[in-house]
């Protein structure tokens, strides 16, 4: 009988190789999970339910908020907090973390980044969104209130992250440092079901990514290595929604990039909910991230909780080969 094994099976029968005797960190994963079938529910629905369109709000990194956005953030934030194992939240959404302290919880040690709908400018038009976390241990002592070291850490310091992508299918995708293992949602049964086991970025890819509205903002090594890619005849492709462009990168192999540009001078990613912890994925998956001074983006120092940062993202020729391009060129 063909049954593919569910996202629960796959993450209990892991337990063990992740050292998780008390199941605290198999248990958080797998309230991820069940925060992404609720949202998963509701993004589907949107357009009936009457949550579509902009909340009318600014976030606090200065992008319009949509009543989606909100929904899925209070989810995310409602889910970790009633699964009892996590010690608080840092979100896309919110200004500050959120520290779920509690007497009763003195067994909390992990805490968890994310944004809660990546690419929300797309939804009122039916485009792929998805839903992006990173869980990191804890630095301070359990059972007393979190810092804000404790979010900001470097992306080697993950202990896991993965995504949610809403789009023609729904699909998970996650890694503990291991191999990247991809589910897709089987509505009739209600589970993520285990469909893409071991996935790897092809080395060189046929697709690059990027916003080429604002080239003439583009440093010249950019530009440069743009016109190397039409004169391949590459082919562009971008959503503009990281999460699903970074998907197909993975699936498909390519590039994904991201650089700085004149209203976005350090880059408009922000490393803890969405470069980070789709770099990870892209590393463990054979690929390679680095922003364009060449640095790899997993090692960066974070300093705010909001920081961003340009990335370069993919293939790992394509991305050493674009690397190549930016630095043969000196203004
Ligand atoms: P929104 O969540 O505000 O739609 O932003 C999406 C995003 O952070 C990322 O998912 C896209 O790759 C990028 O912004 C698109 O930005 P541009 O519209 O400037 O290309």
């Amino acid at each position: 009988m063909d049954r593919r094994i569910t996202l629960d099976e796959f993450i209990v029968e892991r337990q063990s190789n992740l050292q998780d005797v008390s199941g605290e960190f198999s248990g958080l994963l797998r309230h991820m999970g069940i925060a992404a079938k609720i949202i998963n529910r509701v993004v589907n629905k949107a357009g009936l339910m009457d949550i579509l369109g902009l909340q009318g709000v600014i976030n606090s990194t200065g992008d319009n908020v949509q009543k989606l956005d909100i929904y899925a953030n209070e989810m995310m934030i409602e889910y970790l907090r009633n699964s009892g194992i996590c010690a608080g939240v840092a979100s896309e959404e919110n200004d500050d973390f959120i520290d779920f302290f509690d007497k009763k919880l003195l067994r909390s040690s992990y805490v968890v980044v994310f944004d809660p709908l990546d690419g929300s400018s797309n939804i009122d038009v039916n485009i792929s969104v998805g839903t992006i976390f990173g869980i990191y241990k804890r630095l301070s002592e359990e059972g007393t209130p979190l810092d804000r070291s404790d979010f900001c850490q470097k992306g080697i310091e993950l202990v896991a992250a993965g995504y949610v992508l809403y789009g023609t299918s729904t699909m998970l995708v996650y890694t503990t440092g291991a191999a990247v293992n991809g589910f897709t949602y089987d509505r009739g049964v209600g589970e993520f079901c285990l469909s893409h086991p071991e996935m790897k970025i092809p080395q060189k890819g046929k697709y690059y990514s990027i916003n080429q509205g604002y080239i003439h903002t583009f440093h010249k090594g950019i530009k440069n290595y743009l016109e190397h890619c039409a004169r391949q005849n590459k082919a562009l492709r971008y959503i503009g929604s990281m999460v699903a462009d970074v998907h197909r990168t993975l699936c498909l192999g390519g590039i994904f990039l991201y650089p700085a540009t004149t209203s976005n001078p350090e880059g408009k990613l922000r490393i803890l909910y969405e470069c980070n912890p789709l770099s990870m994925i892209i590393e463990k998956a054979g690929g390679k991230s680095v922003n364009e001074s060449n640095q790899r983006i997993l090692e960066l120092e974070i300093q705010d909780l909001h920081q961003r940062c340009s990335i370069i993202i993919g293939s790992t020729q394509d991305v050493d080969e674009a690397i190549s391009y930016f630095h043969s060129v000196t203004d």
